[in-house]
């Protein structure tokens, strides 16, 4: 598609999902609608339950963009729905000019430059806040538009029985059922339907399994890769239980995630089985309150947003917590068999996530009082980076500047990016349960 400089495109998040589609395509029509000229697209081919959802009302599949790049010099203006993530959207996205966010996730790392029309809400689907949208601008909602709406709505919350429903949402569904002709039994048929066209993976390969709906996240500043399936047929996935672990190992050390998980949910049982691969298994065990097997089952887990986030932000800070500051003045130089390429562990970023000082003052004792350590200057200013230099014997390393915020925080422009800082802990915190 050429692209004239007065379009807005209208876009979702990576791997799109039914809601991300839904959303993209009723905003770019109530954007027209008041006289904006905006074009929903996608970042990736859409997955099954999708296609079933744009066949069943008649919606043509939007176009595929792989980038946002300027055009003769001009900024693409961009509308983003159901994400507000750098790590869930076009990878050149800070060429492009971000001109409105309407979401519904965690408020995430993506900024402007400029004020922006900005709309968040804690409801279950972008779906259920466009609906409120289009009421507030008086457009109607075409029979197309109201079905991609509802898919939208009962994708995100499972037929409403995932804990991010709200009321709004099932008065929303109602709404919508009425301009549709659908009894409440016509649309838990629907539901169904449109899940089991969405469900079945038998003869798809484990890759494509797994990025059917994945997610990078930052958890507590920490990029974990996050996918899900919901199936009404756990059992072929978990058979392939694994294939799935030898990719996902595979997956991570090339992502350079801590952590990286296949959430597999049954949506008949309301529960979720884990599969996993992380830096420290520990970390499942602390966020789900079981032990760290694979395919562990957990009841009730059906939310990825509000449940697995929130979860898993709680155990980093948990797993953080179990190495203090303090103990490691305990630990005399030379003691342990230091590598020179270990970078410094900078401890005030490593436990940002805990504590809000920002002061090195935990960092310098340590080191001073002959902690072996090399630190990853994340968050660090460039004096500090000096003053570290100063300390006789230590190396400081400086890994590269990697993703499209790195340094953004910190007054540092070569800063790295928090998993750095995770990979030193855990090889500090190896040593600590050696020498203590
Ligand atoms: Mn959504």
């Amino acid at each position: 598609m050429a692209y004239d400089i007065n379009t807005v495109y209208v876009s979702g998040h990576r791997n799109p999902d039914t809601d991300t589609v839904a959303a993209s395509v009723s905003a770019a029509y109530l954007k027209k609608a008041t006289g904006l000229s905006a074009v929903p697209v996608l970042q990736g081919p859409v997955n099954k339950e999708t296609a079933f959802v744009l066949e069943k009302f008649g919606v043509p599949v939007p176009e595929i963009v792989p980038d946002v790049l300027p055009v003769d010099g001009v900024k693409r203006k961009v509308i983003l729905v159901d994400h507000q993530e750098y790590g869930q959207t076009f990878e050149t996205i800070g060429e492009a000019e971000i001109v409105e966010i309407i979401d519904h996730h965690k408020i995430g790392d993506i900024t402007t430059s400029a004020p922006i029309w900005f709309t968040n809400k804690p409801l279950g689907s972008t779906c259920t806040i466009l609906y409120g949208m289009f009421r507030e601008n008086n457009v109607e909602i075409p029979k197309q538009i109201a079905g991609l709406l509802i898919s939208g709505l009962l994708s995100d919350t499972l037929l409403f029985k995932s804990p991010t429903t709200t009321e709004t949402d099932k008065k929303v569904a109602a709404e919508l059922c009425q301009i549709l002709g659908f009894t409440e039994k016509d649309m838990e048929d629907y539901a169904m339907e449109m899940f089991k066209a969405g469900s079945s993976f038998v003869g798809v390969s484990i890759e494509d399994i797994f990025h059917t709906d994945f997610k990078e996240i930052g958890i507590a500043d920490i990029k974990t890769g996050i996918a899900q399936v919901l199936t009404l047929d756990t059992e072929d996935i978990l058979s392939r239980q694994d294939q799935f672990l030898d990719y996902m190992k595979k997956f991570r050390a090339e992502k350079g995630y801590f952590l990286t998980m296949l959430v597999v949910t049954d949506i008949i049982r309301e529960g979720s089985y884990i599969l996993f691969d992380a830096e420290d298994d520990r970390i499942v065990s602390l966020a789900v309150n079981k032990p760290a097997e694979q395919a562990v089952f957990v009841d009730g887990l059906v939310s990825r947003k509000k449940q697995v986030v929130p979860w898993f932000t709680e155990a980093y800070g948990k797993l953080w917590s179990s190495v203090r500051p303090s103990d490691w003045r305990s630990i005399r130089r030379g003691s342990v068999d230091w590598k020179d390429s270990v970078p410094l562990l900078f401890f005030y970023r490593t436990a940002g996530c805990l504590q809000n000082d920002r002061k090195q003052s935990g960092c310098l004792p340590a080191i001073l009082s002959g902690f072996p350590a090399c630190a990853v200057m994340a968050g660090c200013s460039l004096k500090n980076l000096n003053m570290m230099k100063q300390v006789q014997g230590f190396s400081v390393t400086l890994p590269e500047k990697r993703g499209p915020d790195a340094g953004r925080s910190c007054g540092f422009h070569s800063c790295p990016d928090f998993m750095t800082a995770a990979v030193s802990y855990l090889y500090l915190s190896k040593c600590l349960t050696q020498i203590l």
